[in-house]
């Protein structure tokens, strides 16, 4: 991809991201509708629905030949078809959008034949955007987000998730959080893991973990955090797809392989 295009590119995902953080705003101050997906704990709502809708009028109104793979599959066209595809998420953190109505952001990515072009991040409750370009570093707003202290394992904060699962303990997440909590300074579960890869990328939170996250959760995540100078693979070390359903390690490059000894990987962790 050219540089112009790729800027023209950035510009326009970084304004959908904006106007979709706006939108999910403005509607969480007005009633709206909740419904359960596959559980109790599986939340989306209308304004899930509508603002993906949203975010796909915007892309196809100046690129309508990309594709798009959203969680809400609001998209008429086989996101497989396509050699660019956006990978959106409208409201990563559903459930803290109903009950914290914080803590919850929208995710944008763009591939090209499957390489990370553009990540972009939005928390509209406190107006951050953070993003990256390939080749041209991360941003939290303009500030530019860079990795460069040396965290030790015992120093770091990490981040997990997976506990709405049915099937967390079966997926051993208990046995993660045991094996972790003692060897780091903390753990947290903030609930949207778009917003907790970004906080990697910030140095905020110092690593990431999850047992399966969908693609549109870690799309633009993962592009952040590499542009900032983090590592993300799944938890078997292998690259992360850009359409399929993965585990997710995030984290300061000092503390990787470490992180990887204590998850103890095995082949239902891929
Ligand atoms: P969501 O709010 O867009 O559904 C919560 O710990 C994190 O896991 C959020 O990023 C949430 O995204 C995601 N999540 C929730 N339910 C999920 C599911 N059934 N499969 C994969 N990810 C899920
Ligand atoms: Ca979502």
């Amino acid at each position: 991809m050219q540089t112009s295009s790729l800027a023209a590119l950035k510009e326009h995902a970084l304004h959908c991201a904006r106007s979709a953080g706006k939108l999910s705003l403005a509607r969480m101050r007005e009633p709206f509708t909740v419904e359960y997906k596959t559980s109790a704990s599986d939340l989306v709502t209308a304004v899930d629905k509508e603002v993906e809708k949203h975010v796909i009028d915007l892309i196809l109104a100046k690129y309508p030949d990309h594709g798009i793979l959203g969680e809400e599959r609001t998209f008429a066209g086989d996101p497989s078809q396509f050699d660019t595809l956006w990978v959106i998420d409208p409201i990563d953190g559903t459930t803290n959008f109903v009950h914290q109505q914080i803590n919850f952001s929208v995710s944008i990515a763009v591939y090209h034949k499957g390489e990370g072009l553009v990540g972009a991040v939005y928390d509209p409750s406190r107006d951050e955007l953070f993003y990256a370009v390939r080749g041209e570093g991360a941003f939290l707003n303009d500030r530019p987000l860079r990795l460069e202290r040396h965290v030790r394992l015992e120093e770091a904060l990490l981040c997990t998730s997976v506990f709405w699962n049915e099937r967390a303990e079966q997926m051993g997440i208990d046995q993660i959080v045991k094996k972790l909590a003692g060897k780091v300074r903390g753990m947290r579960l903030l609930g949207s893991a778009a917003l907790e890869m970004a906080y990697v990328a910030a140095g905020r939170l110092d690593g990431y973990v999850s047992l399966s996250l969908n693609a549109w959760d870690f799309g633009a995540g993962r592009i952040i955090v590499e542009e900032a100078g983090g590592r993300v693979t799944s938890m078997a070390g292998t690259p992360l797809p850009f359409d399929q359903k993965s585990s997710v390690m995030a984290c300061n490059p000092a503390f990787y392989e470490e992180l990887q000894h204590y998850l103890n990987l095995s082949e239902s962790n891929g």
